[in-house]
């Protein structure tokens, strides 16, 4: 049996300049390496990411409860180190440890799993089932949380749908650069910026913008032959107070809103919306999907936080059709999977995503290959957000050669 024979933790930077931690797991010669990412626009719901005390206490928390309890354990288990995860912490959302140090060492220790048994982590943990390319899913312009000055919606994505990920990868970053040219043709004295995930700032109104980017959307699918269609996330819980929807430059109630996504939904074409509402708001999910989940893909992000439970309340309601996966939004690969797997058997589709402030860590390109999930957010450019996009490329190159 392949024991772990030591776990190191080290504080690394994000993509933001914050401080996070990655978790090494060492058998023999060969190192599993994980880092965790984290979020701006975080949910209610949403395990904290750090214990009191930040970064500095989790590493302390890690070297003094939890690397020695780490030796001797079978690599190949996972389900019981997740488990034991959760006893050391004890509480019922990771906040003794935090989520952070939880997600990096299952990861960590998932790779160390699959570096042993001598396969690529795809492949390892979609086991006799059949590993599956997913549709990326590229943010374009951004505003919300992650860009100071831009739009009321967080992100404005493209979603090319070509026979290979490599094209779709390439026509989404194509799409980034157009609308690049259309923004300094637009507004040809403003200095152009970019946010978090490498998404464009721009000081337009929200249907403006989108507006835009379904016109470059259009030009680009028409060179290239294959449908390149818009996708929103709007994030509306960070600008949803006092029961109404509050835009730059209008107001909307619960009921306003509900009309207004489903008319960007019909007349933009949007392949997904996501987060459209309020948190709590499971009825006007399940309202615009009624309307137009047979169109369009409702995914709940802030609303279901990778949560089994939230998850079903949401199948239960038919609130939304599909739901975005952040494994620190759960903090252990086991409930991450868990929350596939429900949806799976429900019917509703997965986006495995990254979170606004990230690493060049890759391990989410291999679970969206190994969990079939139908997309993957994880930015259309910039080093943290590429460093998934052509892993994934190169094991779409992996799978071709061994079909
Ligand atoms: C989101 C994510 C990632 P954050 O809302 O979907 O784009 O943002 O990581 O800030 O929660
Ligand atoms: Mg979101």
């Amino acid at each position: 049996m392949p024991s772990i024979e030591g776990a190191v933790i080290r504080k690394i930077l994000d993509s933001r300049g914050n401080l996070t931690v990655e978790v090494e797991i060492r058998f023999g010669k060969v190192i599993g390496r994980a880092a965790a990412p984290s979020g701006a626009s975080t949910g209610a719901h949403e395990p904290p990411a750090w214990p009191k005390g930040g970064v500095d206490k989790a590493i302390q928390i890690f070297r003094s409860s939890i690397a020695g309890r780490l030796k001797g354990r079978d690599v190949a288990d996972q389900a019981g180190l997740d488990r034991l995860l959760r006893e050391i912490d004890g509480t019922s959302d990771f906040e003794k440890i935090g989520a952070n140090v939880a997600t990096a060492t299952s990861l960590a220790s998932a790779k160390v799993a699959a570096a042993s048994a001598g396969k690529p982590l795809y492949r390892y943990l979609a086991g006799s089932g059949r590993p599956g390319l997913p549709l990326p899913l590229g943010n374009v312009i951004g505003g919300g949380r992650h860009a100071v000055g831009g739009t009321t919606i967080q992100e404005f994505m493209v979603v090319s749908q070509g026979p290979t990920l490599q094209g779709n990868v390439f026509a989404n970053a194509r799409v980034h650069q157009r609308v690049r040219d259309a923004l300094t043709k637009k507004l040809p004295d403003v200095p152009l910026g970019r946010g978090d995930e490498g998404a464009w700032i721009a000081r337009l109104g929200d249907e403006e913008a989108l507006g835009l980017l379904a016109d470059v959307c259009q030009g680009v699918e028409k060179d290239l032959g294959f449908a390149v269609r818009p996708a929103l996330d709007l994030a509306a819980s960070e600008f949803f107070r006092d029961g109404k929807y509050h835009y730059r430059d209008t107001t909307l109630t619960q009921r306003a809103q509900v009309d207004f996504v489903e008319h960007l939904v019909r007349d933009y074409g949007l392949f997904s919306v996501e987060d459209p509402f309020d948190q709590e708001d499971f009825g006007a999910f399940s309202e615009l999907t009624k309307r137009v989940g047979a169109r369009c893909k409702i995914i709940g992000d802030d609303i279901f936080v990778t949560n089994v439970e939230r998850l079903r309340r949401g199948i239960e309601l038919h609130a939304g059709n599909a739901i975005l996966i952040k494994p620190n939004q759960i903090g252990t690969l086991s409930d991450t999977r868990a929350a596939v797997d429900l949806a799976h058997r429900s019917g509703f589709a997965t986006v495995m995503s990254h979170r606004s402030g990230e690493t060049t860590d890759d391990t989410i390109a291999h679970l969206a290959v190994a969990f079939g999930c139908l997309g993957i957010k994880t930015g259309a450019v910039g080093g943290e957000r590429i460093a998934k996009l052509n892993e994934l490329i190169r094991i779409e190159e992996e799978l071709q050669a061994g079909a």
